[in-house]
């Protein structure tokens, strides 16, 4: 159980909420808006609150499209880079807007991820070559923030990432799967996720014991 009292303290990070990570969107997380009203009612909680949005150039290189390959296959000349997106969350698209039940409003910080045509970006902290910083570490050292709760899309891919690199950098790290969903391109992926999670020394948080403090 977590006192009110430490949230003040504490960062709320929410991965991600963008309309192509919805049903309807380009790269739709099955159930994605269903994080909206969680995400809604945990956010007066905190004392700071950061939102991520994946924002891609078009021709970016975690399109399929980029490679001539179809969407979710592998990209075999850069096995490092996994797998292959449909063009999602391209700058400036309604696809790459915030989700619009989403309380924007709350947010303290919005960042952008993902936005070098050559590199992307699944974690809030580090582009996916693993050291290039996205200035996010260094706004809650500046703060004096320690902790973050983390939440929001996908489960398995940014979620996860994020949540892994704050725990690498140090930072207290609890996440809340119950209000994230994941892509799940294998039925098994959101449970290795929480467990990779746990592995790096975040904290699962059920969303109960955030609620009966509210
Ligand atoms: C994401 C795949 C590609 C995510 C972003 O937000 O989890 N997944 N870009
Ligand atoms: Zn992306």
């Amino acid at each position: 159980m977590v006192s009110l009292q430490s949230l003040a303290h504490t960062a709320l990070v929410v991965v991600d909420v963008q309309n192509d990570f919805c049903p309807g969107g380009a790269l739709a997380v099955p159930m994605g808006d269903e994080v909206v009203h969680l995400v809604n009612s945990l956010m007066p909680l905190f004392s700071h609150i950061v939102l991520t949005q994946d924002w891609h150039p078009r021709g970016h290189c975690s399109f399929a499209s980029s490679h001539g390959k179809p969407p979710f296959s592998m990209d075999e000349e850069n096995p490092s880079r996994g797998i292959l997106w449909p063009d999602h969350c391209v700058a400036g698209t309604k696809g790459a807007d915030f989700h619009p039940g989403l309380r924007v409003d709350l947010a303290h910080l919005i960042l952008r991820k993902g936005t070098r045509i050559g590199l992307d970006s699944y974690s809030a902290f580090f582009e996916n070559d693993g050291t290039t910083p996205t200035g996010l570490f260094g706004w809650l050292n500046n703060l004096g923030l320690t902790r973050i709760f983390v939440l929001g899309l996908a489960t398995d891919y940014c979620v996860k990432a994020t949540a892994v690199d704050g725990a690498r950098l140090g930072l207290e790290v609890a996440v809340i799967p119950q209000a994230s969903r994941p892509v799940s391109v294998s039925p098994s992926d959101e449970a290795e996720a929480i467990h990779a999670m746990q592995a790096a020394g975040c904290a699962v948080m059920p969303m109960a014991d955030l609620r009966s403090q509210g």
